[in-house]
């Protein structure tokens, strides 16, 4: 791929498989993988002030605020070049506005469609490695060593948000938070969507739209960027 500049997001609702897809659109085209949650998460574990805050948002299945996470997602844009995949971010009208302010519109919008009661059974099977964000679940890909991450050997765990109760709380902001984007990208002429209930079987059909769209992009003189 010569392409020098690639920007995508990634949508769907909790547990749709954004972070399975997107890691591996990231590696299959050389993009940076940006992760909102994994941000949050990290902050949380510093324990500053700014942590404490967003775990009381995160545990209950809230949204963090648009002005928090509009500048928490700036500093991390800084430095992220031209390519990039965002997962989990933006989530609602004011944080989409102010990327597109910022970048301009991005190239594509891959949207994961999957129904909810299977994403309800597959939360109650996920367990991650925090420092890293590696993440398994019991039946789908399960660590090589019950209970460990198989790169370090350490514990991995549930997430707070992944308890019954958070993740139906977690489902109800995102239809009404976040789907209406779908509405916004539609428009904008850069939305496909995807439905199915197995990232396996998704997988190929994001893989080769993205391979036909660069494959056109290629062929334009010039794109623009902001
Ligand atoms: P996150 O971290 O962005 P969510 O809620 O958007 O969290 P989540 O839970 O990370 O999304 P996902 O990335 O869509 O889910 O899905 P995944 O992790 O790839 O897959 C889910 C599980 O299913 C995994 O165990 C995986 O292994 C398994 N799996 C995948 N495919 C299959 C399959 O085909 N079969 C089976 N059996 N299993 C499969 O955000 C967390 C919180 O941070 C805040 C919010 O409070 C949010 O709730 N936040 C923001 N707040 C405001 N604005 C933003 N922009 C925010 N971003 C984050
Ligand atoms: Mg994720």
């Amino acid at each position: 791929m010569s392409l020098s500049t690639f920007r995508v997001i990634i949508l769907g609702a909790p547990g749709s498989g954004k972070g399975t897809i997107a890691s591996r659109i990231c590696k299959t085209f050389q993009l940076n993988h940006i992760i909102s949650g994994d941000i949050l998460r990290k902050e949380q574990q510093n324990q500053s002030e700014l942590g404490k805050k967003l775990a009381e948002y995160i545990k209950s299945g809230a949204l963090v605020p648009d002005d928090i996470m509009i500048r928490i997602m700036g500093n991390e844009m800084k430095n992220v070049g031209n390519k990039w995949l965002l997962d989990g971010f933006p989530r609602t009208y004011p944080q989409a506005d102010k990327l597109h302010k910022e970048v301009g519109m991005v190239d594509s919008v891959v949207n994961l469609d999957i129904p909810f009661d299977v994403i309800r059974k597959r939360l109650e099977g996920r367990f991650i490695h925090a420092p890293s964000g590696r993440t398994y679940n019991l039946e789908f890909n399960p660590p090589k060593v019950s209970g460990k991450d198989d790169i370090t050997g350490e514990p991995i765990e549930r997430r707070a948000d992944d308890e019954p109760e958070v993740v139906m709380a977690r489902l109800k902001t995102y239809k009404e938070r976040t789907e209406p984007l779908l509405d916004y990208y539609r428009k904008a002429g850069v939305l496909k969507e995807f439905q199915g209930t197995e990232s396996n079987v998704i997988w190929p059909f994001v893989k080769e739209y993205l391979e036909q769209f660069i494959s056109q992009l290629d062929k334009q003189p010039k794109r623009k960027t902001a």
